[in-house]
């Protein structure tokens, strides 16, 4: 017993003989005496401190140690956080209706997407037995076999009457988003940034590495990015165009993506919570996607598959559904344009 609660019975101990004491000599009823107001207090007060504070001390702890972060941490993962209420009202308040660039206040990292995310229906994966390869993609094809579905396809003459494969370069986008420019501003401020392994923080540091790196005589490099600057995205557009099998009834992202890095580098095996599928033109270098199906289609789905992405191809899959890692091989840097549908 702790001393306070020592205390409190001795103190019950002295008031049960006074009470006693009462009742036997002065004749006066037990009933009587404690409905007296002081005998109440004394009551009150002569109770432990676990059943005074006890029940609120208990309500507090729970909230912040259980239930705060359950609130917060489950709403972080499905993306419907508390930050995103914010971020709303923010945009409401200035009037920015773009809201593909912003990014959650708080991160939301893939060691806590991946095992929170929706199960996947393994129906949409148990006939897919490879990846189709196709020419002339009409948009009535594209949205009943490709669009929604799990079954990957690469687009091969997706980049016709495209300029980028002469284009983009390691150069081409140091002039673009060059020291000072409000372009690097924006997408250092706005966009998204994935160093993979480099030590890179943002796109400026990534652009201002030596030649020598660039054309890989040093260290290895791998990274990707978002534009969100609609300058430079006009810049870009007029070296690609909007994907033909891509009917414009479907809701498209304004917000251009850029993956670019050495050969023998790439993308970790990893699985997207975007809500948006996605496309991406290998405009230079050659890339392989090595898929797997989530665990939970073991036995039901292929369990992996590979695909070899050329330069003038076009590759379309579920990052949402499919885990997936990349590789460039070859011997060419390569440079990948893509955005995503809705
Ligand atoms: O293109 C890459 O290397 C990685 C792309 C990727 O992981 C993604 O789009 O989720």
């Amino acid at each position: 017993m702790s001393p306070e609660n020592d205390n409190v019975a001795i103190k019950s101990e002295e008031f049960n003989v006074l009470m006693k004491k009462a009742v036997k000599e002065l004749g006066i009823s037990t009933e009587l005496i404690a409905s007296l107001h002081s005998v109440k207090l004394i009551k009150h007060d002569s109770r432990p401190w676990s059943a005074r504070g006890g029940i609120i001390i208990s309500g507090v702890i729970f909230l912040a140690l259980i239930l705060i972060p359950t609130i917060v941490y489950t709403s972080m993962l499905y993306q419907l956080h508390v930050t995103q209420w914010l971020l709303d009202i923010y945009l409401g308040l200035t009037g920015d209706t773009n809201t593909a660039h912003e990014s959650c206040l708080v991160p939301i990292t893939e060691e806590m997407q991946d095992p929170f995310r929706p199960p996947v229906n393994c129906y949409e994966c148990a006939n897919v037995t490879g990846v189709h390869r196709v020419r002339n993609l009409s948009h009535e094809d594209f949205i009943e076999k490709y669009a929604f579905t799990m079954q990957p396809v690469v687009i091969e003459d997706g980049q016709d009457g495209w300029t980028a494969g002469n284009k983009f370069s390691f150069d081409f986008f140091r002039q673009l988003y060059g020291v000072g420019s409000e372009a690097l501003e924006k997408v250092t401020n706005a966009c998204q940034f994935f160093p993979y392994r480099t030590e890179f923080s943002n796109l400026g540091e990534m652009l201002n590495m030596t030649k020598e790196r660039a054309e890989g005589k040093e260290k290895p490099w791998y990274v990707g990015w978002s534009n969100c600057d609609g300058k430079a995205a006009n810049t870009l557009r007029k070296h690609y165009k909007f994907p033909y099998f891509l009917p414009l009834s479907l809701d498209h992202s304004k917000t251009d993506w850029v993956f670019m890095g050495l050969p023998g580098y790439g993308a970790h095996m990893h699985i997207d919570a975007v809500g948006a599928l996605s496309w991406q033109a290998q405009v230079r270098g050659i890339k392989k996607w090595m898929l797997e199906s989530p665990p939970e289609c073991s036995g039901i789905c292929m369990s992996s598959m590979e695909i070899i992405v050329n330069p003038g191809d076009i590759i379309v899959l579920d990052t949402n559904k499919w885990f997936h890692a990349t590789l460039i091989i070859g011997n060419e840097t390569s440079i990948v344009i893509g955005s995503e549908y809705y």
